[in-house]
């Protein structure tokens, strides 16, 4: 880190898979100087044509948080976190990892990523897992966020990139079906794209709470449905119900580029409009209008195109991959996928969400999305990591269920962490406390004392964002670079250095250097004929190509012309083994176990525009701090006046697991039997106390999204949910 930073650089933002372009600095003064804020401007760029939203702009606070981590901490005999040296501190976790595993075995220590680090950063973390610890158990936070999306992408298409398409292409089209997404919260910027849709009257929003999204169908420009929560399958069986009674199915696109539509068309047969109203509570008049407006804009019935999106909102349920599988045969129905202009698309949510899935942190996969079980893709990675085969560790365990057994006398008696606020995210998250507090050894790198870094036994402060070199994967699949516009302050190391010094304390000194270019190299080698395939690309092919460019990038012989990327998947066949997509039969399954008859009120989960994730970084960001200081329960007047609360009052939230305090924000705009939380705060406001552990057979989703729960005024004795920065956080050290 000595060398003299840029004056400016044009980078990405630090926080969603939006990955709008902006440029940092030149900082206003002296940028050496601790607290000196840097300057953010958008830049223009296809997806956010020079926009940003509020955490965008305010992104500059992040690099100046008044309680940044500078030092390793290390956790005395007196149980209080103290300040190391590097030296001790990694002394401490290689001994106490050699330790563990002499005694326990090598799958003793786990490995926890996060869709947040860069492509280099996630490769570079599951290598570590698989080579020098050579323990199964890795998984990351993107199993809370893009499983389910991921898993009922692989079985249709063969392959999981979540929008198969540039993100402008939407700006054609005449309609857009948006299930469980609130783009104009989570991506503002995108929010230009689907103006098209808006002019044709077709922008249709899925969500059972009428959000700023929702609000963007007002006025002609489309229509909103507002299901009961977690009822989604049943809108979608529906939909796809119509279109082949009223013969606006695409019966030809089937034919040709399609498996498993009879089947299908049978299974929705039960379906019929009536029957889905009495479970999902969307009149059936609805459901059939808006078949009708996707058949009308869909190519073969000359429309001008139409798009299927996913958000969390459907995905994150113990029935998620289901509903993924509904709504990409209602895409398949209607001749959608691989055509110019329609499609289907999940709206991946994390800075690297894509790349972070790609790489190597997921539970059973090798880098370019290579599965971990299929023998030639082991030998391919093993022989780029001159290691052999044989010992390469299998497949791990979901992130839910690699949780559930830390600290168990079977599991694993360490974890690492690296980008991810667990206890705060985590389904069940006061279980989740109670197995990382079991386990003998918890090290989290962390940039800020993050509700989980507060928690380690070893703190490890790492480079953020705007310090480092490296590459990220939008939502489109897009690859980018990040640059680094200023130093790291004295002190603080990058991950890949970290990797690099505990990996030769662990008795493997190559393999893991800290270059990230040197790393990218790596990584496109390791991905060469996977399905995600980065081989034609580098840092300075990227450096050349300001706009980025789209997986599978194949390497072209030498002295032939680079690959010049691929926007836009299947327009000539899928990459499964018959070339097509396959329609997948799938039935709602009995209500999931939260939804008790004594507890009668949904809650579901979500967020706002102002704060990002488990907050650790947006809750350190002054303007959005004021902005939304608090945790809140947004709850219909109604529901209100039947529980005793006012808006303003706080109120006690009760599911199966556990108790939450929030404000009351009482609103129409909820439905009367559903209450909204977001997640974004720690303590007694913290959504996740209340959220169920059960998962989704296919993906391993936890029901992040609904569970039952009671209400009631919060006793003049409860914790008030406070703004869950504890001491440190305030910047007192
Ligand atoms: N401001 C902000 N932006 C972000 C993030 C952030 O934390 N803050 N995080 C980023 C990340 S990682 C992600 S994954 C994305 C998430 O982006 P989104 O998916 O847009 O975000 P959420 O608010 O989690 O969920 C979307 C909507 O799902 C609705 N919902 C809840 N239950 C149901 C249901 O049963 N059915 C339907 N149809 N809808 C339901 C909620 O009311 C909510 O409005 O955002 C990214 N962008
Ligand atoms: N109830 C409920 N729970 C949810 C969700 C929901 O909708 N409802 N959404 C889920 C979803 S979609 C997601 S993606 C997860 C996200 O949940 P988390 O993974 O907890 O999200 P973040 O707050 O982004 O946590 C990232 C942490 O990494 C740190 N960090 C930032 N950059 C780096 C880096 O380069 N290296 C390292 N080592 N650390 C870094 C940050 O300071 C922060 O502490 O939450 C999930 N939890
Ligand atoms: S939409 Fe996402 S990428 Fe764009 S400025 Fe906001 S947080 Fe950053
Ligand atoms: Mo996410």
């Amino acid at each position: 880190m000595a060398s003299k930073p840029p004056v400016s650089a044009a980078t990405h933002c630090p926080y969603c898979a939006l990955q709008c372009a902006m440029t940092l600095g030149p900082p206003d003064g002296d940028a050496q100087a601790v607290g000196a804020p840097v300057s953010v401007a958008g830049r223009d760029f296809p997806t956010n044509q020079g926009g940003l939203c509020q955490k965008g702009w305010t992104s500059g606070q992040v690099l100046r948080a008044s309680d940044r981590l500078t030092t390793p901490l290390l956790r005395g005999p007196d149980g209080e976190l103290r300040p190391a040296t590097w030296d001790e501190a990694l002394g401490v976790v290689a001994d106490r990892i050699r330790q563990i595993q002499s005694r326990h075995g090598r799958e003793a220590v786990a490995v926890f990523g996060g869709g947040g680090l860069t492509n280099e950063k996630a490769y570079a973390l599951g290598k570590f897992a698989r080579v020098v610890l050579r323990t199964p158990y890795i998984d990351y936070n993107g199993r809370f966020c893009m499983a389910s999306a991921a898993a009922g992408a692989n079985r249709a298409f063969g392959v999981d990139r979540g929008l198969p398409f540039p993100l402008a292409d939407l700006g054609g089209a005449q309609a857009v079906l948006l299930l469980g997404s609130n783009l104009a919260e989570t991506m503002p910027p995108s929010v230009a794209h689907l103006a098209g849709a808006r002019a044709s009257g077709g922008l249709v929003v899925v969500d059972p709470r009428r959000t700023p999204t929702a609000a963007l169908a007002d006025d002609g420009a489309g229509v909103h449905l507002q299901p009961a929560p977690g009822t989604d399958l049943v809108v979608l069986l529906a939909l796809a119900h119509v279109l082949w009674a009223e013969g606006l199915a695409d019966s030809r696109y089937l034919t040709s580029r399609t498996t498993g539509a009879r089947e299908v068309r049978s299974s929705v047969s039960a379906w019929w409009p009536e029957r889905a109203e009495q479970v999902c509570g969307v009149p059936a008049a609805d459901l059939r209008a808006v078949a009708r407006l996707l058949a009308a804009a869909s190519p073969a019935r000359g429309g001008h195109g139409a798009y299927v999106l996913t958000g969390r909102g459907v995905e994150q349920s113990a029935h998620g991959t289901a509903t993924v599988s509904a709504a990409i045969n209602l895409a398949l129905a209607l001749g959608l996928p691989g055509r110019v202009g329609s499609g289907y698309g999940a709206i991946t949510g994390q800075g690297n969400g894509q790349g972070g899935r790609e790489h190597g942190q997921k539970a059973d996969q090798l880098p370019g999305a290579r599965r971990i079980d299929d023998p030639a893709a082991r030998a391919h990675v093993a022989a780029v990591w001159g290691v052999d085969p044989r010992d390469l560790p299998g497949p791990g365990v979901p992130a839910v269920e690699l949780l559930r057994r830390c600290g168990t006398a079977d599991g694993p008696r360490a974890l690492l962490v690296h980008g991810c606020n667990l206890v705060v995210s985590a389904p069940d998250a006061t279980r989740v406390r109670e197995r990382l507090a079991a386990l003998d050894l918890l090290v989290v790198c962390d940039v800020v004392p993050s509700e989980t870094a507060l928690l380690a036994d070893v703190v490890l402060p790492v480079t953020q964002w705007a310090e480092e070199e490296g590459t990220m994967t939008s939502l489109e699949g897009r690859v980018l670079r990040r640059r680094r516009a200023l130093p790291a302050p004295q002190g603080v190391r990058t991950e890949l250095e970290v990797l690099h010094d505990l990996a030769a304390l662990l008795g493997v000194p190559t393999g893991f250097p800290a270059d990230p270019a040197e790393v990218f190299d790596e990584l496109a080698r390791a991905s060469a004929g996977g399905v995600a395939d980065y081989s034609g690309l580098s840092h300075a092919r990227l450096d050349a190509d300001q706009r980025g460019l789209f997986w599978p990038c194949p390497a072209t012989p030498a002295g032939s012309e680079p690959h010049p990327g691929t926007p836009r998947l299947f327009l000539d066949r899928f990459p499964t083994p018959d070339g097509r997509a396959r329609l997948v039969v799938v039935e709602p399954d009995s209500p999931s176990d939260g939804l008790r008859p004594d507890a009668p009120v949904h809650l579901i989960t979500g967020r706002v525009l102002q704060h990002y994730q488990s907050g650790a970084q947006t809750r350190r960001v002054a303007a959005l701090a004021a902005a939304q200081p608090e945790p809140f329960v947004e709850l219909h007047p109604l529901l209100a006046d039947l529980v005793g609360v006012a808006d303003g009052d706080l109120v006690q939230v009760a599911s199966a697991r556990g108790e939450a305090v929030a404000v009351a924000h009482v609103t129409p705009g909820a439905r009367l039997d559903t209450v909204f939380m977001p997640f974004h705060w720690a303590g007694p406001g913290s959504v996740n106390r209340l959220t169920l552990d059960t998962t989704d057979p296919v993906s391993g989703m936890p029901d992040l999204k609904l569970c039952a729960v009671s209400l009631r005024p919060a006793p003049p004795s409860a914790e008030p949910p406070a703004d869950g920065l504890g001491a440190v956080g305030r910047g007192a050290r």
